[in-house]
């Protein structure tokens, strides 16, 4: 179980003290710090709501914006993507940003000093919950330039996970959240709003290994793959099944929210590949969700798959490549692997 923290250790503490322990560079530690001053100007822009005009599509009446991916922006998608832009321009840590909502990465500006770092970051995940006053949360991950300062392209991005120096989400609740992965444990912050500052408020959080709750849309179950079905249909068998078990769902589709409850008291988190579209490799990103939610859960003691193999492992091919996730308390997602080998004649 994770320990409840002395609410007076600040992420700015918490930074400076990795960096005297020689687990962080000092430019790593800046880096974060404008990533979390940014995902506090988020928070507060999403906590308005209607009272702050941002609610609703992006683009003009009769013109919607549209991603990359052919999906509608909201108009807080497109906020969010430029305050950590702007957030992140000037610092001189960085030579390049990605984004879930650009086609192609962003150099830092020639006018700016650039550093050795890239930063990928999904500016508003689930953001079809913000209309509705639901979870939505910032995911971010770090990741070192390979050609040291020089300008970076799309190519340089294209490293496996478990290259990643940090990870991170906020999320954006009842209360808003940093939870933060140098490689060195999972850890949560809780934003104080009157001081404006991020409080250490869960070290270490642990995933249970063993756990009786799923989180999937079954509302796709007639397009999933034979070994979802089998493991799926394990689960809601209950008691009665080979689990010998009841198994209870949550779904928020806000993935920064179903993991955080995860992280907080186990489960399984699931987007498999399915048969709507065959081409896409499943609905999340690897770049800007599978890979930096895979660390924090790795850190916390729990596994990230694709149901065929570890997703920190996964070499991108593209920046806006998507991937099947199973994520949480690693026996489950033992069992769920398990069905994949079975069906693929491997075990
Ligand atoms: P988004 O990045 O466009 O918001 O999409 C990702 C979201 C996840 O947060 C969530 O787990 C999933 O999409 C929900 O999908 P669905 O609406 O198919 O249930
Ligand atoms: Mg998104």
């Amino acid at each position: 179980m994770s320990t409840q923290e002395n609410p007076r250790v600040s992420l700015t503490r918490y930074l400076i003290e990795e960096q005297r322990a020689g687990r962080i560079e000092a430019d790593l530690r800046q880096l974060i710090a404008v990533v979390a001053r940014a995902c506090t100007s988020i928070s507060i822009a999403v906590s308005k709501g209607a009272l702050g005009g941002v609610l609703g599509d992006a683009g003009t009446a009769g013109s919607m914006s549209m991603n990359i991916q052919g999906e509608a922006q909201k108009k807080l998608d497109v906020l969010s993507n430029d305050i950590l832009l702007e957030a992140n321009a000037w610092g001189g840590h960085l030579a390049a940003c990605a984004s879930e909502e650009m086609d192609h990465c962003q150099p830092i500006p020639d006018a700016y000093p650039r550093g050795n770092f890239l930063l990928l970051f999904d500016p508003l995940d689930g953001s079809s919950n913000i209309d509705v006053n639901v979870s939505v949360g910032t995911i971010f991950s770090v990741l070192r330039h390979p050609d040291g300062v020089g300008a970076a392209t799309d190519a340089h991005f294209l490293q496996p996970g478990s290259a990643q120096v940090a990870a991170g989400y906020c999320i954006y609740g009842p209360s808003t959240m940093l939870v933060l992965s140098v490689g060195h444990g999972t850890h949560a912050f809780t934003l104080d709003r009157e001081q404006g500052a991020f409080l250490l408020t869960q070290r270490d959080m642990r995933i249970p290994a063993d756990t009786a709750e799923f989180a999937v849309n079954v509302s796709n179950q007639r397009h999933w793959e034979p070994p979802m079905q089998a493991y799926v249909e394990e689960l809601l068998a209950g008691k009665e099944g080979p689990r010998g078990k009841d198994f209870n769902m949550r779904w928020i589709a806000s993935m920064v929210a179903d993991v955080h409850r995860i992280l907080t008291r186990g489960g399984i988190f699931i987007y498999p590949w399915d048969r709507r579209d065959p081409g896409k490799a499943g609905k999340l990103r690897l770049m800007y969700e599978a890979n930096p939610m895979g660390l924090l859960v790795e850190q916390a003691g729990g596994a990230a798959s694709t149901g065929r193999e570890r997703i920190l492992d996964v070499p991108p091919q593209q920046l806006h490549q998507r991937v099947p996730v199973f994520l949480g308390s690693r026996n489950e997602v033992a069992a769920v692997e398990r069905q994949h080998a079975i069906a693929d004649g491997k075990a």
